[in-house]
């Protein structure tokens, strides 16, 4: 299990692009400065001095940074501080972040429902297909008159959601969505890049390729009969710990939800503009999305307060949200952005900003919006642009306030922390897209930096990447495969102060402190879950640094 150190010099462990601003966090101590040292020869190639201590209350901790933006040639280093063990060796190169952009989005192919996952693309974490999903019951909640209790519905592929082999409409949305804008951003990088999934080569960029595999599910979920959406595709309980082809539960769509309805049609509105390009390869799929959309959001007007309950037979994953104001606010900016016709359009006055997560979506709204400003009228782009910068700001004045140079306080270590933190970034990248400040890109890096290892855990939190990175994710196949590596690419949900897993846990956390609230053991689904969510923003923000870095 892994235990709390804040006693080692904390970096990002992958390592950074030349550009980048680079920063070490270093323990409290007598020495005044720290070098650089080149991993292969032993020699000294740069010198500083450290900061001034100062209290980090996340972790209780006394700091200084090191900033060592100034290296910029490639090679091999490790930070070096008079009287402490020097850091694991990272790399600068103008690559730095490829690979783990590119695992990020692999990771969902490894989370695949309904497929086998053959060798020539899983390697050792092959595996045979699970959850077909071609014999699903519609539940007592989600019965309506063309679809009866017990209805037999077909609605394979999709990802299954995190550590848990169930789907959910609502935690697709934001997962598809930030999956999409990193292609609508970026699309350079995502040509370019080849992932060995099973449809690469096809025409299209894998990270839609990937995309696609859930949204084909996604519409599934939608009852032809009224155009709802059910709210998930899921088992009764929770399996216990087996490969997917060995947990053979039966399976229900459960209840109809606003939220649900909400989250799929502005999805589909936004996947719908970004199939239109690729009307070859996929006749009549955008259409096909945008009328769905359309659908699900006529059945949200007709019902506004479908909050999901979980019906008391149904112990899974709730994602239940009873403030549905950003959903419709999010689906009428993507059906207004891909339609332009005035019925869908949101009150934008209204419409405040704020870091997106599952439940609260407003955010994706206003990243729309900032990839159409040139598009919108230049009031709109204005407000627009004010929306954005003043998000940006408070993040820029937290990262720059913090003795750790992260903008994060104790209060922002709970369930999934590392995606608030890469959704963070993410918004910080908007900013920095619509009007470029090295502050902004620095603050964002930093967050980045955070879940690759400089964080007092000196812990990366993604699998398969970093000198210490989780061994025992709570991921059903990872566990239950038999190979000793976890599936690689996968972000865990980080520290999280409410420790939620304790009963039943075998080891306890090494400290209540927020930052330090993290256990690299297959019980604690609190903190060392991981989940499709949590993922997207690690591929948004890995590929938008590597694209988007000054060399
Ligand atoms: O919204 C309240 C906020 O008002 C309050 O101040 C704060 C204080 O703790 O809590 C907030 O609620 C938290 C909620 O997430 C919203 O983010 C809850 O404490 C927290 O327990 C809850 O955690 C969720 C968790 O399921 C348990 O329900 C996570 O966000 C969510 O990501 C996670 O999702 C699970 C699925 O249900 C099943 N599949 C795995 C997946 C990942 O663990
Ligand atoms: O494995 C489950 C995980 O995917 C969920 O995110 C988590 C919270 O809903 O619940 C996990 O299941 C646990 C259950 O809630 C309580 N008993 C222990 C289960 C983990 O083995």
């Amino acid at each position: 299990a892994g235990l709390a150190h804040a006693d080692g010099i904390a970096i990002n462990q992958i390592g950074y692009l030349p550009g980048a601003a680079k920063v070490a966090a270093v323990p409290a101590g007598d020495a005044k400065a720290f070098s650089v040292v080149d991993a292969g020869t032993g020699r000294t190639v740069l010198r500083g001095d450290l900061g001034a201590t100062a209290r980090w209350e996340p972790a209780a901790q006394d700091v200084r940074l090191a900033d060592f933006s100034v290296l910029k040639a490639p090679g091999h280093y490790r930070l070096h501080v008079d009287g402490m063990a020097d850091s694991p060796t990272f790399i600068v190169a103008a690559d730095a972040y490829a690979a783990v952009s590119a695992a990020a989005i692999k990771a969902y192919y490894f989370n695949r429902a309904s497929t086998p996952l053959l060798a020539a693309n899983a390697g050792r974490w092959a595996r045979p297909a699970g959850h077909p999903d071609d014999h699903v019951l519609v539940h007592a909640s989600a019965a309506g008159p063309g679809r009866p209790e017990g209805t037999v519905i077909s609605a394979p592929k999709g990802w299954y959601d995190a550590g848990d082999y169930n789907k959910y409409i609502v935690n697709s949305g934001i997962t598809v969505y930030t999956l999409l804008a990193a292609y609508e951003h970026f699309p350079a990088f995502f040509k370019a890049q080849q992932l060995n999934i099973p449809e690469t080569g096809n025409g299209l960029p894998d990270v839609l390729n990937e995309a696609l595999w859930n949204l084909e599910w996604m519409l599934a979920m939608q009852d032809p009969a009224d155009g709802g959406v059910y709210h998930k595709l899921t088992n009764k309980g929770f399996d216990g710990i087996v490969m997917p082809a060995d947990a053979k539960g039966e399976r229900y769509v459960v209840q109809k939800s606003t939220a649900a309805a909400l989250d799929f049609a502005a999805v589909m509105a936004q996947a719908s503009r970004v199939f239109a390009a690729f009307e070859a390869q996929r006749p009549g799929l955008s259409a096909r999305m945008l009328a769905a959309s359309r659908r699900a959001w006529d059945w949200a007007q007709a019902h506004p307060k479908d909050v999901y309950r979980q019906p008391s037979d149904i112990r899974t994953g709730g994602y239940g949200d009873d403030k549905l104001d950003d959903e419709f606010a999010w689906a009428g900016t993507e059906l207004w952005v891909t339609t332009r016709d005035a019925r869908y359009r949101p009150d934008l006055d209204k419409l405040a900003i704020n870091v997106p997560s599952w439940g609260d979506v407003k955010g994706l709204a206003w990243v729309t919006l900032a990839q159409q400003r040139s598009t919108l009228t230049t009031a709109d782009a204005a407000l627009v642009e004010s929306r954005v910068a003043t998000l940006a700001a408070e993040q820029v004045a937290l990262w720059r306030a913090s003795a750790y140079r992260v903008g994060t306080r104790s209060q922002d270590y709970d369930w999934g922390s590392n995606s608030g933190m890469l959704n963070r970034a993410l918004m910080l990248i908007q900013a920095y897209r619509l009007k470029p400040s090295p502050d902004t890109l620095a603050a964002a890096q930093a967050l980045f930096d955070h879940v690759l290892g400089r964080n007092p855990l000196g812990q990366s939190m993604v699998t398969g990447f970093g000198a210490k990175p989780p061994l025992h994710p709570h991921h059903r196949p990872s566990e239950a495969d038999g190979v000793d590596a976890p599936v690689p690419g996968f972000l865990v949900g980080g520290p999280n102060a409410g420790q939620q897993d304790q009963k039943g846990c075998p080891v306890t956390y090494a400290s209540r402190l927020p930052a330090l609230s993290y256990l690299d053991h297959l019980c604690s689904y609190a903190s060392n879950e991981v989940a499709i969510n949590w993922n997207a923003p690690l591929v948004y923000v890995s590929a938008a640094l590597q694209a988007l870095t000054p060399t």
